[in-house]
């Protein structure tokens, strides 16, 4: 017999995976925005934190909680829209979990089970923010930041973070990986694989780091190519999308979402990160690269896409929406997945032709607020003179 609040438990875990999610009346005619979260912690199930059975738990505790559930790889595979998502114990070790949903906006379940790496690196204590890259080799890559201690210092916090690789066909069994070694960088967070061949090799977005918080001398979004995947080795980092003064990049950035294909060219979706007297401000943004060579930036509209409103701005990290999966359907909609303060996972759904558009015709950042005042009257003059010749 079990504990009567655990079918009380049961219950509203029902409710809240069957609950519909609906738009909210935010508009910017880019993205509409939702009710509620996809995922959070309480869709982790409760056999993954409680012990049901009243004889080895009589006050049914939680034993094992779960703190968040953030930021997460996203893919689309026969019909069906996949998340594994970075899931916090209270423990603060952060593993993986494949939640799937027939709508992508609501209904995500957990499978009965988290996500079993093959534990081929002694050293890692902490794996997190898995991107999802369907690649033309057959294959679904998972590359993720694996972080270990920092054994070179005294400092207790100090950590090192590489990109770690796994590839599944069915993101059940995973296969690991030696992780990406990149000969010129440190340390490494926000790698993405490209889901195409680039000049017959794999192709990686890095995130050059000095150290395990500050991007240092990283100037931006790397690209890197190598021969190898069950072996791979960077040797130059080209810089794609740039850090640059007092612009939402100012502090770090870093590759999101696996890049997707238009006719116009590659679009990213990505994350920029300032510091402010609240701490750091992250914030996602989106860019466009060469369709032959992905790693030259073509358009690039000014400031943010999806900043934190509301109650996303409040949580463990608080002020930060981060991403790392976005979907694309056959009929051209898109869903961006992404994650608020490191607390709980949202969507967002636009279509590619309204990215393309966003990205292609939004104007560049000038950088200096006398060009963006003159950048807003050309606007607002045109517009005037529009609603005369409306008017006439
Ligand atoms: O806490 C905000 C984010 O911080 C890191 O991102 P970045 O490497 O750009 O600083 C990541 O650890 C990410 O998981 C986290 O959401």
């Amino acid at each position: 017999m079990l504990n009567n609040k655990c079918y009380e438990m049961m219950d509203q875990y029902k409710e809240l995976i069957s609950r519909k999610n609906s738009k909210t009346d935010f508009y910017n005619g880019i993205y509409d925005r939702y009710a509620h979260p996809v995922l959070t912690r309480d869709h982790v199930p409760l056999t993954w934190r409680y012990d049901l059975n009243p004889e080895t738990n009589p006050y049914f505790m939680e034993r094992l909680g779960i703190n968040a559930v953030m930021n997460s790889g996203a893919i689309y595979l026969n019909g069906k829209f996949y998340l594994v998502a970075r899931i916090e114990g209270n423990d603060r070790k952060s593993f993986f979990g494949v939640a799937e949903s027939d709508s992508g906006i609501d209904g995500f379940r957990f499978w009965d089970y988290p996500v079993v790496l093959p534990d081929t690196c002694p050293e890692e204590t902490n794996v997190y923010d898995m991107r999802l890259t369907k690649h033309e080799d057959g294959y679904i890559y998972g590359v993720f930041c694996s972080e270990s201690k920092d054994t070179s210092t005294d400092i207790l916090a100090e950590a090192v973070a590489a990109a770690g690789i796994v590839r599944t066909k069915d993101l059940k069994t995973w296969e690991r990986l030696p992780n990406l070694v990149t000969l010129r960088s440190p340390q490494q967070r926000n790698v993405v694989l490209h889901p195409e061949f680039v000049d017959g090799k794999y192709a990686f977005y890095t995130r050059p780091m000095d150290g395990f918080i500050d991007a240092g001398s990283g100037g931006g979004i790397g690209f890197g190519l190598c021969d190898d995947i069950t072996n791979a080795v960077i040797d130059e980092e080209k810089m794609t999308s740039l850090r640059r003064y007092h612009t939402i990049t100012e502090a770090k950035n870093g590759a999101g979402a696996v890049p997707i294909k238009t006719e116009k060219g590659w679009i990213h979706i990505a994350h920029g990160v300032r510091d402010t007297a609240a701490g750091l401000r992250y914030v996602i943004y989106a860019f466009a690269t060469d369709l032959k060579d992905p790693s030259k930036v073509i358009a690039e509209p000014s400031g943010l896409l999806i900043g934190p409103r509301g109650e996303e701005r409040v949580g463990d990290v608080s002020n930060v929406v981060f991403t790392n999966g976005a979907i694309q359907t056959e009929n051209g909609d898109i869903y961006i997945y992404y994650a608020s303060s490191d607390t709980r996972v949202h969507v967002a759904t636009t279509t590619v032709d309204k990215l393309v558009d966003y990205v292609f015709n939004t104007p560049k950042d000038p950088l200096r607020s006398a060009d963006c005042v003159a950048q807003r009257c050309d606007l607002i003059r045109k517009n005037m003179e529009f609603l005369e010749k409306e008017k006439a």
